[in-house]
Order: structure tokens, then C-alpha cells, then sequence
């Protein structure tokens, strides 16, 4: 057997472990549940392999969408295992709209559309569309309602949870998030992963709070204003933008127009677009109760590159200046394994710690999609060619050590898997 196929068969075996029959989980034992984005990476990758099973993952995802079209960030179908902060934490069954199934009250980012159009552009299937792109599209329209940013085309984040948890750009909302009514909690996590490599307790206690206080408005503040934390992050944005985009074509498959769909991929580009800084090579974040846009060290600076928002030469600047320096994002002799997720210049940069500097294979994937889409086909198959090098080498982790590529997180992680077959059986 070639490595190419050795390759393949291990990302397979690994989805087919983590497989319960009606979704697949993130990773073995940290992530026993159904989550959001996860389920997303995991259809696009089973597109190029099994398009009917990755069908089968919308499907079950989309059970437990809200009445007003929110999709969850966490779908509890039962599972026989002990997770917490689990479906008590949430209360979803007293939110009204909520479905059936327990979930969480907040949401992640919108990478549905996309799947949904690999898996239609491998194995065309009509009914499936008229199935669930409305349901889609009600989650879009939701997010462009609910968390509409001053008709700015941004969507704001209520939770760390709803983009990368513990980025560093967090950390001063974090901060002012007021402690006095956060429950017990325990974390499972730690019984699985070392402390080093994921948030502290001090970042828990303030995820809980937050969580505390969207619970008694039902997860739906009347305003921004009066939400905890809100932020304009640009990752979430960037993965909307590509969405809506996908969105309009599978409308277009349906003989639809999707201009609603079309028109918002318009107007989160032209936000993002607004939002370049031409010093720092990236764009600006916001965090919405303190202060002006700046850029922040960490990777979500330069997603608007996945979405196509940089021309030519900005994205040219992006990648010379930020993304393949050596000293901020790129491979370096100290840091061989491309891309960190917080720039090696940050007084942040912690290459254990979860969203704070280690290599994740969503993230490269997201870059190398969006080099190639502006044109720069060789850098884009530079960085596909060592992240699977990457997981050749220590396996389908959650993130990886950039220095010493060690595994780290949990290991067998779904979305590696199934990126690394995205990445090896459709390279862009
Ligand atoms: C991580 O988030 C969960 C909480 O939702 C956790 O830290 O326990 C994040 O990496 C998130 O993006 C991901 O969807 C989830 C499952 O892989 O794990």
C-alpha cells in the first residue's frame, strides 16, 4: 500500500471510531457529543469519500435547530457518558423555540453552506438541497438578524465558544465579564487532556458566567449592549461570508435566485475589506464593549483571507508579512510546522495552550483554501504539503506543537481526518 493510501485508510478509521451511527463525535473522549463546526469539517471531508454518511451529519446536526433558525454550537443527543459542562449547564428545554433534543443556547461558525456544497458538487442529490437549504438559510438569515452589528455587514460572537475559545484576542472581554453568579462546575476535559494545553479555570469561571447570564434572557439579549461579551471576530465573519456565498449557488442549484444569500456574502466581504490594516498586513478585530478596531496577534487577523476579501497585492502583503514570516505567523528553525495561531511576536504566544499558538488543521485549511483562491497556487501547496506532513508524521490530532509537531489535545481528532482527506483526495 502506497502512503498516500495508508494515509487515507487511518483519517478513514478514525471517523469510523468516532462514528455513534447518528453523528460523528469530535474526538473519542473529550468531545462526546455533536458539535457545530465539527460535523461541518466532517462532511466536507466525508464528501470525497462516502457522500451519503456526510448527509446523514447535516441531517442529525439540524435536529437541533431552534424554531427562529439558531443551529447549536452543541447538539446533546444522548450519549451514555459522563461531560460537563454538560446540557444542565444550558437549560435549553425552558428557551422557547428550543427543540426537542438538548442543546447549548449559542452557536458556532456557519461552515454548513460549504459542506453542504462539497457533498452536492461530489454526488448531486436534489431532495437533499430542497431538504436543507431552507433550514440554512433560516440559521443565515438569523445571524445577519440577531447578531447584526449596526447594519455594519458584521455579526457579533456572544461566547469564546462560538470562534476559538481561548484566542488571546478574548482576553480583555474576557476580563470584564463579572464573576459574582457563576455556578459549580466541574470539567471533564481535564480528565483527558494535561492543564497546559487547554484554557485555565480562571477562563472557565468566565465562559460559565457568560453562559449565566445569557440563560436568563434565553439566550437572546434584547441588544448587543446588554450582552456579556460581544465581539466582531473575523474568523466567524470570514467563514459566514464564504457561506452565504455557497449558500446562493445551492439556491442557484434549486433554480432559485439566492440573492438574500448573495447579498449577505456582499456585505460581510465589503465589512471585512474596511477593516484592513496596512501596517500590520492584517485586519482589525473589535471587541464591541471596549474600544476601536485593532489587529491582535492571533490568526483570526488574516482569515478574511479564506473569504476572499484581500485583492492581489494585499494578499501578497498578508502572506510575505504576517502569514509565512518567519517571525509572526510562518515556519521558522525554532518553528518549523506552519501556521501558529497566535504570532510568535505576541507576549501571548503559548505553543501548548489550545488557541494560543499551537498549529490547528482547520486553520491551515482555511489559509491554503484562501491562497488559492487569490491566485497563489504555490504557496497554497506549499502549506497543503506540510500540514500533511504534519499529520503523517504524528497523527490526526486536535493541534500540534509548532516547534516539535508533538500531538496535542485530543488525539483522533475528527476534523483532522477529515480535512486530511479533503486535503489529499480534492487539493484546491
Ligand atoms: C472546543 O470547544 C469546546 C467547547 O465548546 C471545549 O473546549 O471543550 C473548540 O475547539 C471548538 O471550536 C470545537 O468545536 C469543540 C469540539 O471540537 O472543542
Amino acid at each position: 500500500m502506497s502512503t498516500r493510501e495508508l494515509l487515507v485508510n487511518r483519517a478513514l478509521a478514525v471517523l469510523r471510531h468516532n462514528d455513534t451511527g447518528l453523528f460523528v463525535k469530535p474526538g473519542p473522549r473529550v468531545y462526546p457529543f455533536q458539535w457545530n463546526w465539527d460535523s461541518a469539517f466532517v462532511a466536507l471531508g466525508l464528501a470525497r469519500v462516502d457522500a451519503a454518511r456526510g448527509r446523514q451529519e447535516v441531517r442529525s446536526l439540524l435536529r437541533g435547530q431552534w424554531a427562529d433558525g439558531m443551529v447549536p454550537h452543541i447538539v446533546f443527543h444522548p450519549q451514555p457518558v459522563d461531560y460537563s459542562p454538560g446540557p444542565d449547564l444550558w437549560g435549553s428545554a425552558c428557551c422557547p423555540g428550543a427543540p426537542d433534543v438538548p442543546t447549548s443556547g449559542i452557536t458556532q461558525p456557519p461552515l454548513l453552506a460549504s459542506a453542504v456544497r462539497a457533498l452536492h458538487a461530489a454526488s448531486p442529490d436534489r431532495s437533499f438541497l430542497e431538504e436543507v437549504v431552507p433550514a440554512i438559510e433560516a440559521w443565515h438569515d438569523w445571524l445577519h438578524r440577531e447578531r447584526d452589528l449596526d447594519g455594519s455587514g458584521l455579526v457579533a460572537i456572544l461566547h469564546p465558544w462560538e470562534s476559538a475559545d481561548n484566542a488571546p484576542r478574548f482576553d480583555r472581554a474576557l476580563e470584564r465579564v463579572e464573576l459574582e453568579e457563576v455556578p459549580a462546575f466541574a470539567r471533564s476535559d481535564r480528565r483527558h487532556v494535561l492543564a497546559a494545553e487547554r484554557p485555565t479555570d480562571r477562563d472557565y469561571a468566565r465562559y460559565l458566567a457568560i453562559v449565566g447570564r445569557l440563560r436568563r434572557c434565553g439566550y437572546r439579549p434584547t441588544s448587543l449592549a446588554e450582552a456579556p461579551f460581544a465581539y466582531a471576530d473575523l474568523s466567524f465573519n470570514s467563514v459566514l461570508a464564504a457561506a452565504d456565498e455557497d449558500l446562493a449557488w445551492l439556491w442557484t442549484e434549486l433554480g432559485e435566485d439566492g440573492a438574500r444569500a448573495r447579498a449577505g456574502a456582499v456585505r460581510v466581504r465589503g465589512a471585512l475589506a474596511s477593516r484592513w490594516d496596512e501596517n500590520a498586513s492584517a485586519y482589525k478585530e473589535l471587541d464591541l464593549h471596549g474600544g476601536e478596531p485593532e489587529t491582535t496577534g492571533t490568526i483570526g487577523d488574516l482569515l478574511p483571507l479564506y473569504a476572499g476579501v484581500p485583492d492581489e497585492r494585499r494578499t501578497r502583503r498578508l502572506f510575505d508579512l504576517a502569514l509565512w514570516s518567519p517571525a509572526r505567523f510562518g515556519p521558522s528553525p525554532d518553528a518549523p510546522w506552519p501556521v501558529t495561531t497566535v504570532s510568535k511576536a505576541s507576549g501571548m504566544f503559548d505553543p501548548r495552550r489550545y488557541w494560543r499558538g499551537p498549529v490547528w488543521i482547520n486553520v491551515n485549511w482555511f489559509l491554503l483554501r484562501g491562497l488559492a483562491r487569490a491566485g497563489l497556487a504555490v504557496e497554497a501547496e506549499e502549506l497543503r504539503r506540510m500540514t500533511l506532513r504534519l499529520v503523517a508524521a504524528s497523527g490526526f490530532s486536535e493541534y500540534y506543537h509548532p516547534s516539535t509537531g508533538e500531538p496535542l489535545g485530543s488525539r483522533d481528532f475528527s476534523w483532522s481526518a477529515a480535512l486530511t482527506l479533503d486535503l489529499m483526495l480534492a487539493p484546491p
